[in-house]
């Protein structure tokens, strides 16, 4: 659900100098920490696995980390139902690669720190990433993280075996959103032609990441969908935990639902409000564009970040003050 960076200025990652020193680092490590953002999407997971696939198949010890639950329709990927939730505080890594992160902040609590941790290997392609890795191979114009994931697997000379193939597959489906968004290009329809001849079978793909939902997550769209207001060229939805808990669901399963507002024709830009859950920092607000306006921008300014047609960030406050701020700072920038 990301990406279309291009065109936009930001820092000049130079991924074509930052692939080989990435390919260098994991080419003598020995043992590998992947891991990824907290609540990790289909590109976070799928990038993460792939390189873990291919490492393991190259004889290193991989350990892949995130605390935090797996989304519902990439649990069916190799190596998903190896992932740890904790790391031993004594562990030690040659490499720490992280996927599609962001900052450093969304990283879950177990990463070691230096020197136990080894290399840190930033690998990402959001355009407010902040370069918090030894090595940052960050390139704000790949369709998915698993784009670079791809990469480094042919870097290491390493021939892509149906499983990681299988990772990388979704990590684009994931992020072009099924190859329709603007962030699909040449390079990505290229690769995903090498995954299929690698053994990648696209309808049982769609089949597993879309159309196996549980039926809660319907019943609790349905929900949501009550509550799209439409102001002009804003869309928003809503939702509340007493919806979750009315439909017997979680956060997990809301993945997309912003995607309907957006939809709506004459509708710019869609922000999705979820309310905060026992303990949480704030109203999670997440953001779709159609193109004219850059959400990564607003999401910034709120201490959040993303691509130019899909970002998000946390905001405290009551649902009114923090509606008022984000329809404010949305109007601005369609003005
Ligand atoms: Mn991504």
């Amino acid at each position: 659900m990301k990406a279309v960076n291009k065109g936009v200025k930001g820092r000049d990652w130079q991924p074509s100098k930052n692939l080989p020193r990435a390919v260098r680092a994991l080419r003598s490590a020995r043992r590998v920490l992947v891991t990824m953002h907290r609540g990790p999407d289909g590109d976070a997971l799928g990038s993460a696995l792939a390189l873990a696939c291919a490492l393991r198949e190259m004889g290193r010890e991989v350990v892949v980390y995130n605390p935090d639950e797996l989304p519902y329709n990439f649990q069916f990927l190799p190596g998903a139902d190896s992932v740890a939730r904790a790391i031993a505080p004594d562990e030690a890594f040659d490499v720490t690669i992280a996927t599609d992160a962001g900052a450093y902040d969304r990283l879950g609590p177990d990463v070691p720190q230096p020197p136990r941790r080894g290399k840190l290997l930033n690998l990402d392609h959001h355009i407010t990433t902040e370069p918090f890795g030894d090595i940052n191979y960050v390139d704000p114009e790949a369709a998915s993280v698993g784009i670079l994931a791809y990469k480094i697997i042919k870097g290491l000379g390493h021939s892509l075996s149906a499983d990681a193939a299988t990772c990388i597959y979704a990590s684009i489906l994931a992020d072009t959103g099924c190859f329709r968004y603007s962030s699909t290009d040449p390079e990505c329809l290229r690769i995903a032609a090498v995954l299929l001849e690698a053994g990648v079978d696209p309808w049982e793909m769609t089949v597993r990441v879309y159309e196996m939902q549980p039926l809660a997550r319907m019943r609790l769209l349905a929900e949501v969908l009550q509550t799209l207001e439409v102001h002009g060229k804003l869309a928003t939805i809503t939702i509340t935990n007493e919806m979750m808990a009315r439909t017997g669901t979680h956060l997990d399963l809301t993945d997309g639902f912003i995607n309907y507002a957006r939809s709506v024709d004459g509708v710019e830009v869609a922000a999705s409000f979820r309310e905060p859950a026992d303990g949480s920092r704030g109203w999670r607000v997440s953001f779709r564009s159609r193109g004219r306006v850059d959400v990564a921008t607003i999401a910034q300014k709120f201490g959040g970040g993303g691509h130019r047609n899909a970002a998000g960030c946390t905001i405290q406050g009551d649902q009114a003050s923090v509606r008022a701020r984000i329809a404010e700072e949305i109007e601005r920038a369609l003005a």
